[in-house]
């Protein structure tokens, strides 16, 4: 095992209770954008207008490490605007990311062994190739300690998402997985996209809707009906499945949201350009009436992680359940250091038009 790959999936623990709610909902309508697409969606992606709309989350009942009511860092609510974009409708594919890999000869981090230089207080036999794994215990284990359900499994990498003893054949339509930033970011720049900011993100997700708990509104299970990919049964020992999926699932099983987009909640967490800090959006707040295409702050800081690089991290996974960490819900927030994959972690991306000429926020 990798103690130091190990350690960016760490999620914040011992987090203070939360303020009481406020009275009135701090949430204000999403205002869309009425700029038309300037031209015809890529192929697999969906114009989304951009506009203003309420960011961040107060979900009382929100959970991170079974501790309930903690979307701390999605707070405070605060106003966002952004220009549109196109969005992939379903996050990256093994059969799209085999394709650039075929064309350039890419390896991705989980490929490629660590070196001493990297890692220098790791042990020799500790650095080789090698990614993060979902590990379920036989019994049930202390939801503090994440290294129960993950381990650091050699030759696990996108093609081998489980270990070298499994592989991708026949799923061609799943997510890839054991995916880095800086891996998704590679596609991206391939595919003459990029990655999406957390804003635009959040934006996207909530397909229109303000201040829902959800991409498609407040209820998890509206009609009775599963509405995405998440973690059902005793976590971590038991998935239950019952929402048709015991792992990972292919893209767009489920209902698209208000914009066209397929798994923004569940399935797998999807890498965002921002940098990952607890407290963005308190200075975004002070900033200003409005944040216009904010990208992040310059600069990552986690403090219960301080010397990791970590990138912001949305949409919540298979793994994701109110016993452990509800951040299917649409406005809470995820990180994760940007060279490290897991079973868990996808991407999707997105394609802004040309600028306008002097427009230099882009
Ligand atoms: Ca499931």
């Amino acid at each position: 095992m990798n103690p130091t790959r190990l350690a960016p999936l760490a999620f914040a623990l011992a987090l203070p209770i939360l303020a009481a709610e406020p009275a009135t909902s701090p949430f204000q309508p999403t205002v869309e954008s009425k700029a038309a697409s300037p031209g015809s969606a890529p192929e697999g992606m969906v114009w989304i207008s951009g506009g203003e709309f309420s960011m961040g989350s107060n979900s009382a009942d929100d959970s991170l490490c079974h501790v309930a009511g903690v979307t701390r860092d999605a707070q405070p609510i605060h106003r966002v605007a952004v220009d549109g974009f196109w969005m992939d409708k379903t996050v990256v594919t093994n059969a799209q990311f085999a394709k650039f890999v075929a064309a350039t000869g890419y390896k991705t981090i989980a490929e490629i062994a660590p070196t001493k230089e990297e890692f220098p207080t790791a042990p020799p036999e500790n650095l080789f190739a090698g990614s993060i794994v979902f590990s379920p215990p036989a019994g049930p284990v202390d939801l503090d300690d994440y290294l129960e359900w993950w381990r650091y499994i050699k030759g696990a990498d996108w093609q081998h998402p489980e270990g070298p003893q499994s592989n991708i054949a026949g799923r061609d339509n799943y997510p890839v997985v054991q995916v880095s930033y800086v891996d998704a970011a590679a596609y991206a720049k391939w595919a003459g996209k990029r990655l999406p900011t957390e804003a635009e993100w959040e934006f996207a997700a909530r397909g229109g809707l303000s201040g829902q708990t959800y991409a498609w509104g407040n209820e998890l299970k509206p009609g009775g009906k599963w509405m995405a990919n998440i973690y059902e049964g005793k976590f971590p020992m038991k998935d239950s499945g019952e929402d048709g999926f015991v792992g990972l699932a292919p893209v767009a099983q489920f209902p698209p949201n208000g914009y066209g987009l397929y798994d923004m909640a569940g399935n797998t967490w999807q890498w965002t350009s921002d940098w990952y800090r607890p407290d963005t959006y308190a200075s975004q707040k002070t900033a200003g009436e409005i944040t216009r295409n904010p990208h992040g702050p310059e600069a990552p800081f986690d403090p219960d992680e301080p010397a990791e690089k970590k990138r912001v991290q949305r949409g919540g996974s298979f793994l994701c359940s109110d016993q452990y960490c509800s951040r299917y819900m649409v406005g809470t927030r995820g990180k994760g250091e940007q060279s490290t994959g897991s079973n868990h972690i996808g991407f999707r991306c997105v394609m802004a038009p040309p600028p306008v000429d002097g427009d230099k926020t882009r």
